[in-house]
């Protein structure tokens, strides 16, 4: 084994504000592109001299070569120890919890998340931090910087690790210790959940079906779901992690987990329905005929969470990000519960978290988590669901209408406009922010414009500042919609329209959500001239 150091040149690396970098696996794969990417994060945390990391990913195309390639460049770069996933395959939530219940240095996590995978579709990498979390701005920015000067990068050169089975193998100076990827996080599930309860629930013919999507939740789902709780063999759907996960978007929606969907709104719907991401930080919740939306799980979830044992001393507070839905919030101020709004992205809840300001968290897009670990966790939303079904004895229909007539309902649905050509998406979003001071008070579709301003956040913690997350136009009634640009595509640029309208009529409460929201929707198109800029005369993604 020799250690090498390979001269190299600079690489367009992540954008600047992303946790980590998502490109096409291609990308990846070309010369030194990852082996750069690595040395950047390495140099960016300050070397790995003597540290500790936990190294894993989603099982997507190239996961287990990258795999290898960074255990070597860790060993080059003086690492004493790596902690993988058997075979290479950790969820993020699963990484997260390794490093904080292993007291790492941080971890690498290999992923683009709900992104297709496969060699024409795209992979990704992101190191997070030692409190389990994805790293923020201040650390990411120096990553960035190294990309933009490195010239060389070190690396041993070596066999492949066997990754296939549990133990220590050297590597150089490396010591690196493949674990079972499901039994510590399956561990702290049981710690938080009532298990008794859910078995309980699933003995007395609760029918339920996961999807996995083909991706990385499937072990983890079929050793918790079916053999810890006991749920019927065939519970868990698509349960293979595949490297092109089966050639679908691994993305829990009622658009891409359009077979659960047919399912549980047709004839032979189970009682429950819940799907998981690419990385299984992400969940979708369905009842028997009732899509839940994530910003009302959110919300259903703080007004339940005493239910679980591992909540039942209620909740230090919650925090959303700003473009979810006001449901949480409503909770909040009807419990006594202090109330956050993010920026788009879970590294924004880690400072509240760590600082036990909150301890439920949730993004519109389907990502929910607590102060367990510092990621989202899609498989901990699910169960969550389960415990508070088992407690409560009712169908997932009947909770969500109980709740709506005792906080209101806000109606809700996410418009994505995707593969914008970047300067249009720009020019849109440039375009509105200079009109927002001369919208209050005109009327679109009949809403009169209360509010008009730029999302800036002040992290109320560490004081560090988020500029320009994105564009919110209230109307008087409470509606909104907000506007902003995805952070996480791969082609062109993404549009996300994110609308809401607060209904407490309880005659009102079980409307169809675009139909509710249409005012709304036809206000967003006019007041950002969507169809203009776009060329587009709809969506192509609503969830
Ligand atoms: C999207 C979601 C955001 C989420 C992010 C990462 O970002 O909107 O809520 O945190 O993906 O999720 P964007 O910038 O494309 O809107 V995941 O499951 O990729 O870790
Ligand atoms: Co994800």
């Amino acid at each position: 084994m020799e250690l090498i150091t390979v001269p190299t040149q600079p690489i367009e690396g992540q954008k600047p504000g992303t946790s980590g970098l998502r490109k096409k696996t291609r990308v990846f794969m070309g010369p030194h592109y990852l082996e750069n990417y690595v040395q950047s994060i390495f140099d960016g945390i300050g070397g790995v001299v003597g540290k500790s990391l936990v190294i894993g990913g989603d099982g997507r195309y190239f996961n287990d070569r990258a795999i290898q390639v960074i255990l070597r460049m860790a060993a080059g770069n003086g690492a004493a120890k790596a902690i993988v996933g058997r075979d290479g395959i950790l969820s993020t939530p699963a990484a997260s919890h390794l490093i904080r219940s292993r007291g790492t240095d941080g971890g690498l996590i290999l992923s683009a998340s709900h992104n297709p995978g496969g060699p024409e579709a795209d992979f990704g990498l992101k190191y997070n931090t030692p409190n389990g979390g994805p790293a923020p701005e201040s650390v990411t920015d120096r990553i960035y910087a190294r990309t933009q000067e490195i010239d060389s990068y070190r690396i041993l050169e070596s066999q492949d690790v066997d990754l296939s089975a549990d133990g220590m193998t050297p590597l150089g100076g490396l010591q690196v210790e493949v674990v079972d990827p499901v039994a510590s996080y399956a561990e702290l599930m049981a710690e938080l959940f009532d298990f008794e309860a859910i078995r309980a629930l699933f003995a007395t013919g609760f029918t339920m079906r996961f999807d996995a999507m083909h991706a990385v939740t499937g072990p983890y789902a079929l050793e918790i779901l079916e053999k810890r709780l006991g749920a019927a063999s065939g519970t868990v759907m698509n349960g293979t992690p595949l490297p092109d996960f089966g050639g679908g978007h691994p993305d829990p929606n009622p658009v891409w987990a359009k077979d659960l969907m047919e399912l549980m709104m047709g004839p032979d719907a189970p009682d429950f329905g819940a799907a998981s991401d690419g990385d299984g930080d992400r969940n979708m919740i369905v009842g028997r005929g009732l899509y839940v939306s994530p910003s009302d799980s959110l919300a259903l979830i703080a007004a339940q969470a005493h239910l679980a044992p591992g909540y039942s001393k209620g909740l230090a507070g919650v925090a959303r990000s700003m473009p979810t839905s006001g449901a949480v919030d409503r909770v909040a101020a009807a419990r006594g519960l202090s109330c956050h709004a993010t920026p788009t992205g879970w590294k924004f809840f880690g400072t509240l978290l760590d600082a036990g300001h909150a301890t439920l968290c949730g993004e519109e897009s389907a990502g929910t988590g607590s102060d367990h670990v510092r990621e989202k966790d899609g498989l901990w939303a699910v169960l969550m669901w389960l415990n508070i079904l088992a407690v409560k004895e009712i169908s997932v229909a009947e909770l969500m209408e109980a709740h709506w007539h005792e906080f209101g309902r806000n109606y809700y649905s996410r418009h994505d406009y995707e593969d914008v050509p970047a300067e249009r998406a720009a020019a849109l979003m440039d375009g509105l922010r200079q009109r927002l001071t001369t919208l209050p008070g005109q009327v679109f579709e009949g809403l009169t414009v209360k509010q008009a301003e730029q999302f800036d956040y002040e992290d109320p913690v560490d004081g560090s500042l988020a500029k320009n997350q994105g564009l919110v136009i209230t109307f008087d009634g409470g509606s909104r919609a907000v506007f902003r640009l995805s952070g996480t595509g791969t082609e062109g640029a993404t549009l996300r329209v994110y609308l809401e309208r607060l209904e407490t009529n309880s005659d009102s409460l079980l409307l169809d959500a675009q139909i509710a929201l249409a005012p709304v929707i036809g206000a967003a198109d006019e007041i950002a001239e969507i169809s203009r800029w776009t060329g587009r005369s709809g969506p192509d993604v609503i969830t």
